[in-house]
C-alpha cells in the first residue's frame, strides 16, 4: 500500500462505496480506489458486518460502515468538514444522512439503470425484496411531505443545509 495514503475497496454498482468517494473526493483526502476482489474479501472476512465499500487505513487496517468512517474522517482531518458547525444544523444532517442511508438505496433500485447495476438483484439476495415488497410504499415515501419540501429547498438553495 502507498505510505499515508488510504485505500477505498469498493464498487462502482455500490451506492454506500460511490458515496464514500464522493466525500473523500470533496474532502481532498488522498486515497486510491480499489475494487473488491477475491484476494480483498479474503483479507476483509473478518469484518462485521461484511460489506463494500471498505476502508483501508495508512495504518494497513480495515474498517467498514460509510456512515461511521466518514464521522471517524471527521475526527482524523478537520479541513473541508461536511458536519455543519451549528450543533441543531448537524443532527438535521445526520437524520438526513440516515434516511438517505435507508431509503435511497431502495429508490435506487427503481431507477432505469437499476437492473444494469445489479441494485435489485443485490438488494433481492440481501432479503430485502424491494421490488416486490416495498416497491409501492418506496415510491409513495419518494413523493412525500419530506421529500418534495426537499426538492423544493434544493430548486431554490444550492444546498439543503448550510451555505457550502
Ligand atoms: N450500512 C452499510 C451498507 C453497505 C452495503 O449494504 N453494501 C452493499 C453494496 S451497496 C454490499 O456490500 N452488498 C453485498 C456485497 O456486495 O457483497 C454502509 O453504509 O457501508
Amino acid at each position: 500500500m502507498t505510505e499515508g495514503r488510504y485505500r477505498l475497496i469498493g464498487s462502482t454498482a455500490s451506492p454506500y462505496a460511490i458515496k464514500l468517494r464522493a466525500l473523500m473526493r470533496y474532502r481532498r483526502i488522498p486515497f486510491d480506489w480499489v475494487i473488491m476482489t477475491k484476494a480483498l474479501r479474503k483479507a476483509t472476512e473478518h469484518l462485521r458486518p461484511n460489506l463494500i465499500p471498505v476502508l483501508q487505513y495508512p495504518d494497513g487496517t480495515y474498517r467498514g460502515e460509510s456512515t461511521t468512517l466518514a464521522y471517524d474522517l471527521e475526527m482524523r482531518h478537520h479541513e473541508r468538514s461536511v458536519i455543519p458547525d451549528d450543533g441543531p444544523v448537524a443532527f438535521v444532517c445526520d437524520l438526513l444522512e440516515d434516511l438517505a442511508d435507508e431509503w435511497a438505496v431502495k429508490l435506487a433500485a427503481f431507477e432505469p439503470h437499476a437492473e444494469r447495476f445489479g441494485l435489485i438483484d443485490n438488494a433481492v439476495w440481501r432479503g430485502f425484496d424491494v421490488a416486490k415488497t416495498n416497491g409501492p410504499r418506496c415510491i409513495r415515501a419518494s413523493r412525500g411531505p419530506t421529500s418534495s419540501s426537499l426538492r423544493r429547498i434544493s430548486d431554490t438553495h444550492q444546498f439543503c443545509l448550510g451555505i457550502r
